[in-house]
Order: structure tokens, then sequence, then C-alpha cells
């Protein structure tokens, strides 16, 4: 018969989960070796499409919390139910430093069978061990006996010793700043050359036709993002080709150089959200590497994988016209926006933009992406946008009101944005920024009027085709949220 766990068993098996998970924190970070990652990358690859696509679409970004919450309970569990064996058996034979033991090398096992890091391990196994040999050398009052209450005392104040000093060496160490991007010296020109085609706007706080590279928006699959030098990192192109083909980093940087615009928007983001940004990449284009390798696919489509695990499939044509980039406003890529390299694709949902790539598999036949198998239709054309955020609504010290904002249709470009203040009755043509000379990329808007009470805004775009944003909406499932921003301003 197995007894309920007492109180100081449950205090000791729970303390030694939280260090230990504290532990493996402090000595790897938010990385993928810190023991919850691959706890998480398990709960997001089984986690139905279904309930992906509902949390996408009802919670948006706090189900990465959700999943990050379950992981951290799952894995703070499993380190408890450890410490609280290793305790009884120690109990069992009378021996704690032998139930100490017990539970540090099982702990040490786990921790190690998850990150595959078996000295990194000791981070999360050392703690573990002590806490369960304190639990051990407690008597059930919670009274510890004297005669080891030094070497009690010894061994907490060495943990403790250690984990301020590893804390202080974490945050010391803190985030690196990003270095320039090999042969990005055109970037600069292309930054002043947004900056000279911006609209003077009344707020500070509105984004210019740049996103700065901590302010663009992020959508992962994974909550720990890889972590890829350059010097491991390598293209292959594998599949229907003639001839398969390896690239590494520094053959790509020595081919032809482009600074580009490109703007990416996410197919799951809501109507007036701000998963849309813009920036300058630096990087080469794709066809000449694609054209090397001879592609044979019977569909034309190609699969490409990213380090995560991230996969998405789309045409061959498509692709060809697109940049692998290492550069972002003139510095490398950060490890959030898939250092050291990313396709980009012009024109097309966020999605397809690979962060972290390394394969690109010609098919013969059609697969679906990573997105896909969940339901998503996001491997398109962008649909036309003109958003209407907060930031963008500001009183002017005479009493009018200035709305501003941008707008975004691929490659088809913006022609055109109208605001309507009377719940679209009425339309008047908004003033545009200069539009830069590139494919893919977004324009500001801005317009003033003199408020009379409350006003119903609502704002529509024209693409460089002609075509007006479409009225009719609908949700970002499955295929990009469609209609007109509409916004009640007061004066
Ligand atoms: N490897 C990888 N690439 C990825 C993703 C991902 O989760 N993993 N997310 C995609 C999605 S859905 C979008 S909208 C864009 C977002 O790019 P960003 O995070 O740099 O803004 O990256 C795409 N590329
Ligand atoms: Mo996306």
């Amino acid at each position: 018969m197995t007894e309920r766990p007492s109180r100081r068993e449950m205090l000791t098996a729970s303390l030694a989960g939280l260090t230990a998970v504290a532990g493996s924190y402090v000595a790897v970070g938010w990385s993928p070796t810190f023991v919850v990652a691959p706890v998480d990358q398990w709960i997001v690859n089984t986690t139905p499409g279904a309930i992906t696509t509902f949390m996408i679409e009802n919670v948006g970004d706090a189900g990465h919390l959700l999943h990050i919450a379950m992981a951290v309970a799952a894995v703070l569990g499993l380190f408890g139910l450890v410490s609280f064996a290793g305790l009884r058996a120690g109990d069992r034979i009378g021996q704690p430093l032998v139930g100490g033991l017990v539970a540090g090398s099982v702990g040490w096992l786990l921790t190690v069978a998850l990150t595959r890091e078996p000295l990194l391990a000791l981070a999360a196994a050392g703690p573990m061990a002590v806490f369960t040999l304190v639990g051990g050398f407690q008597t059930e009052t919670g009274a510890i006996n004297l005669r080891r209450r030094r070497t009690l005392g010894t061994v907490a104040g060495a943990v403790g010793f250690a984990g301020v000093a590893a804390i202080t060496g974490r945050l010391l160490h803190g985030s690196e700043p990003l270095g320039d991007a090999p042969n990005s010296e055109g970037a600069d020109k292309r930054l002043a050359e947004a900056e000279a085609s911006e609209l003077d706007t009344a707020s500070a706080d509105l984004l210019g036709l740049v996103s700065p590279i901590d302010g663009f928006y992020n959508v992962d699959i994974a909550e720990f993002d890889p972590e890829v030098t350059s010097e491991e990192w390598s293209l292959t192109f594998t599949g229907d080709v003639e001839q398969e083909r390896t690239i590494e980093f520094d053959d790509l940087i020595d081919r032809e150089v482009e600074n580009r615009f490109v703007t990416l928007r996410c197919v799951g983001e809501d109507l007036n959200e701000q998963k849309l940004d813009n920036a300058a990449w630096t990087g080469t284009p794709l066809r000449p590497l694609l054209d090397s390798v001879d592609p044979q696919s019977d569909c034309d489509c190609a699969m490409l994988r990213g380090e995560d695990g991230y996969y998405v499939q789309f045409p061959t044509d498509v692709l060809a016209e697109g940049f692998l980039a290492w550069g972002m406003n003139g510095k490398e890529l950060p490890t959030s926006h898939g250092h050291p390299v990313r396709v980009l694709i012009p024109g097309h949902w966020g999605e397809t933009n690979v962060k972290w790539l390394t394969e690109i598999e010609l098919l013969n036949t059609e697969e679906d992406g990573y997105w896909e198998e969940r339901g998503w239709e996001g491997t398109g054309e962008v649909k036309t946008v003109a958003k209407l955020w907060d930031e963008g609504i500001t009183e002017l010290d005479d009493g009018r009101i200035e709305l501003a904002g941008h707008a975004y249709a691929g490659t088809r470009g913006i022609s055109r944005v109208e605001v309507s203040t009377d719940g679209g009755d009425s339309w008047v043509d908004a003033d545009l920024s200069e539009p830069l000379p590139d494919e893919d990329v977004w324009r500001q808007w801005r317009y003033t009027f003199e408020p009379d009470g409350t006003h119903d805004v609502v704002v529509r775009a024209t693409d460089g085709e002609g075509n007006l944003q479409t009225e009719a909406e609908t949700g970002s499932s499955p295929d990009g949220a469609a209609g007109w921003v509409e916004r009640t301003v007061t004066e």
C-alpha cells in the first residue's frame, strides 16, 4: 500500500520541480535547450488543427501563453514526481542521501532525454538532488535533525551562491546587439529613401514606412525559436531536381545582392490587427539558384522547410520571384525573424516566408503545408486592406482630427485610399505617401477633417489594378480577413 503524500513530501517535490525548471532556465535561458522547450514543441505538434485555428481566431497570441503554461505544468509535474519517488525511496531505506541521488540521476536522465544536453542538464538535476536531499533530512514536523543542520546549511548556501552567480552571469550576458548584415551597404540608402517618402503625420506613435526590427510582428508555430549560426546553416534543394544542391552561408552572401522592401501580412490577423509590417531586406534573388538545380517537378510546386519543423508548399513560379534574405534594415536577421536566412515571397501571405530556411524540396504532387493541414488557405496572394489603428487617430490643436494609417495590396500596389466620416455615404480621397519603387510594399495614407459630434469612419483601398477592397466582411480563417475597417471617432 502506498501512503498518500505528506505535506513535507508535497513541499519537497514542488520545490525540487520548481528549482529544476528554474535551474535549466538560468543555464540556457529561453532557448531550444530549456527543458520546457521540447515538451512545448510536442504540445504544439499534437494539438489538433481545429483547436489551433479556434485559438488563433478567439484568443490570438494568448494561445501561445496557454501552450507554455501547459508545458511548464507538465515538466513541473514530471520533476515533482521524480523527486517524490526519490524521497520515498530514501525514507524507506533511511538514507536521505540515496534519495537525493536517485532524484538527481533520474532528473538528469529525463532532462538529457528531452534536451540532449548532458552538461546543461546538470542545471536541472542539481537542484533536484539537493531539494530532495533536504526534504529527506527533515522530519514530518518540519524540524531538521540538529547534527545535520550544519551540512545542510553549507549545501543550501552553495546552491544559493551558484544560483545568484548564474543569474547575474545571464543578466550581464543579456542579449547581444545585432551586428550589421554582410554586404548590406545599400540598405541605408533604401532606408533613407523610405524616410523621404513618408507622410508627415501628427501622431508620434504611428509607424512610418519602415517597421523597427524589434517592433516587427512575429508569428511562429513554436514558442522557442531555433538557434542556428551562419556557420551551421545551409540550404539544400532536394526532390525532383536534376541536381541536388547545397549552399552555405558564405556562398550565399557572395551572390548578387539586393536591398528590397518587402511588406509581410499574416493570413491569421483580424481585419484591423497589426500583423502587417515592412522592412528593407538584404538578400539575393532565388531564380538563378532555382534554375541551377533544374527542377523537374510535375506539379511545378515546392515544399519549403524551416529548422523549427515548419513547412509550406506553393508553386515554383511564385518561389522563383522570391528572395533569400540574411539582413533586415541593415542588421543581420534576428533569431525571431529567421536567423540566419529566410525566404521572402512577394505579394503572398506571410506564411510563405519561411524562416530558418533549410530545405527546398521540389515535389511531383502537391502536399499540404503546416497551416493547410490545419485548415488554412494562406499560400495565395494577399487581400487588399487599409488599416486605421488607434495611433493613427489624433486630435490636432485646432480641433480637427487627423486620421492616418497604412494600406497594402501585395504586388498589385495601392493606387487610392478613400475615407468616409459618415458611415460610407460619402467618400473623400486620402493623401498617400510616395510609392517606393519595390513591387511588394505598403503605402501610408492620411486624411484630416473637422469633427462634428460622433463619426462613423470607414476606410477602403483600391489596388494598383483598380480593384476596390472587398466590402463583405469575413473572419481570417481560412484565407484572410476581408471587409472595410470601420471606427467610431468622437470629437
Ligand atoms: N520556419 C517558420 N517560418 C515561418 C513561420 C513559422 O512559424 N516557422 N511562420 C510564418 C507565418 S504564419 C508568418 S505570418 C511569417 C511571419 O514572419 P515574422 O515572424 O518575421 O513576422 O513567417 C512565416 N514563416
Ligand atoms: Mo501568418
